[in-house]
């Protein structure tokens, strides 16, 4: 028998195992079918799997795993895809088993008095946040891809997004989770405490681990009083240290009141101007730098004039140049619009190189500023695509390559872009993943500025859980 036979027999009886336990509709094994799942939405990554299994429960989801374990499968688990950082998309060998939680949709039990929702890992975030505002309830986690991604991805991947000024990432929005080790055990921590200092925070340990740990298929979430009232403001500024002192003067004359602060640079407006339609620009010049900055509370009186009266007093004393507050829901929906458009305007407009740091606020403006003044040297015909939630200390310091850029020169001026950027995000006691994560696109950027001990404390860790190193093999570690 040659290796190719034996390769294809093991493969056949892997898929007669996993077809008993999840039948027909669970298993894709059809090479068109199986695309969907071997590229991610940025059509950056993309790989060949040996089959898709789509488990519709927690039991299947076990089994699934103790059939992988035993035959020492590799195993990408996968949620939406929308991840930016290539952690869902299988290697090219044609070995790995992608791991769609899909199927697993069913929102479990909403507990209004103790404001807790429990959730299966694939439902949309999306289905969250209505299941909740059906109850009179909010959860705030909030994405531009949240009709698409599923809570497991986002749990995962720690996710951030617009709302974490006021009501923090994925992590602080956790109370318990439900675990299927790589050998197939289940471990049920769907716990809906608020306290729980029993030994090590096992929940925080897979929380943001990037499916290399284990597989995510449940979670208790909490739930936060519907706000019922909102006010959004886009301004515009001369510089981005502007509006770090904006931020200031917003969090102590609006409090807990202020719920978004994100920036954009005029490039980054420019290119959703250009690429996405049924948008407008919403002040009357153009401004180097806004920011889109929302309050929200239980009660519309007073609100208004909050945000007023700061942005008059930063208009006042020259921080800002220009502001416009929404009168409508349309009007709001526009500024959110173009906020939410980069990501999608740079796909249409090129190839990017994507940064997703965090830095200490007060950090931002020298950063940006040696930054782009050392990309220039290096790439003179890159625009930078700055943007991002300023508010938590997080840019999107994107760089936007001329779209005829070939694979060969963008994958030398990535390292080497890479290194000017995240040196500069280090010396600044940043991070060089703020809520992307690590998965395939910065492995190596990781092993570089972790400390040995830390990268040692990760590696004991994964050994431990996942000594096989079938989970997401080549991603985060
Ligand atoms: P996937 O892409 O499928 O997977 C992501 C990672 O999680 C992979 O490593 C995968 O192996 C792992 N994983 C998925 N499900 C599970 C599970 N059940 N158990 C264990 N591991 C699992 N992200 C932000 O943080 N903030 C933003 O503001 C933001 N905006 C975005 C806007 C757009 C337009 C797009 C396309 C993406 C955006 N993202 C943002 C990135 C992405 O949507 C989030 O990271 C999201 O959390 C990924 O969810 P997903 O279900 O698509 O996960
Ligand atoms: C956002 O904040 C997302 O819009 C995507 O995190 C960022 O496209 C990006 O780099
Ligand atoms: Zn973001």
């Amino acid at each position: 028998m040659s290796m190719l036979d034996f390769g294809i027999q093991s493969k056949s009886n892997l898929i007669a195992q996993l077809l008993q336990v999840v039948g027909t509709e669970g298993v894709i094994t059809g090479e068109s079918d199986k695309r969907a799942y071997e590229i991610d939405w940025l059509n950056k990554w993309s790989g060949h799997s040996s089959l898709v299994v789509r488990p519709a429960n927690t039991q299947q989801t076990a089994e699934v795993m103790r059939i992988c374990h035993a035959n020492r499968t590799p195993v990408v688990v996968q949620g939406g895809n929308t991840g930016m950082s290539g952690g869902a998309t299988p290697d090219d060998s044609g070995a790995q088993v992608v791991l769609s939680m899909t199927r697993m949709n069913t929102i479990r039990e909403v507990d209004s008095f103790n404001n807790t929702i429990t959730v299966e890992s694939g439902v949309l975030l999306a289905h969250i946040q209505e299941e909740a505002e059906r109850n009179n309830r909010f959860f705030p986690l909030s994405l531009g891809s949240e009709g698409s991604c599923t809570i497991g991805g986002n749990l995962a991947t720690n996710a951030g997004g617009v709302a974490v000024l006021r009501y923090g990432n994925t992590r602080e929005l956790t109370l318990g989770i439900e675990v299927v080790l790589p050998d197939g055990r289940i471990w049920n921590g769907l716990r809906a405490l608020r306290k729980d200092n029993t030994g090590y925070d096992l929940r925080d340990l897979f929380i943001g681990s990037e499916g290399t740990l284990g597989v995510i298929t449940a979670a208790v979430l909490k739930l936060h009083p519907l706000p019922t009232a909102r006010s959004t403001a886009w301004v515009g500024a001369k510089d981005i240290q502007s509006l770090v002192r904006l931020i200031d003067a917003c969090r102590s004359r609006c409090g807990e009141r202020l719920c978004a602060f994100e920036m954009m640079t005029h490039e980054s407006v420019a290119l959703v101007l250009q690429h996405v339609t049924d948008v407008s620009y919403p002040l009357t010049s153009d401004h180097p730098v806004h920011a889109l900055i929302e309050l929200a509370d239980m009660n519309q009186e007073g609100l208004a004039n909050m945000l007023e009266s700061t942005l008059e007093e930063a208009l006042d004393n020259g921080d800002i140049s220009d502001a416009v507050i929404s009168a409508s829901l349309r009007q709001r929906q526009n500024f959110w619009k173009i906020r939410e458009g980069i990501s999608q305007a740079q796909v249409r407009a090129g190839k990017t190189i994507k940064h997703d740091i965090a830095l200490p606020i007060s950090a931002i403006s020298d950063f940006v500023s040696a930054a782009t003044a050392a990309i220039g040297k290096e790439q003179s015909n890159a625009r930078i695509i700055n943007f991002g939630h300023i508010g938590d200390g997080n840019l999107h310091f994107n760089v936007l390559m001329p779209a005829e850029t070939d694979y060969a020169t963008m994958t030398r001026n990535t390292a080497s872009l890479n290194r000017v950027v995240h040196d500069l995000v280090h010396q600044a006691n940043g991070s060089i993943s703020a809520e992307h994560g690590v998965g395939q696109l910065r492995r190596d950027e990781l092993r570089h500025y972790k400390s040995a001990v830390e990268l040692d404390l990760m590696m004991c860790i994964k050994q431990s859980l996942d000594p096989h190193q079938i989970m997401n093999p080549g991603k985060l570690i």
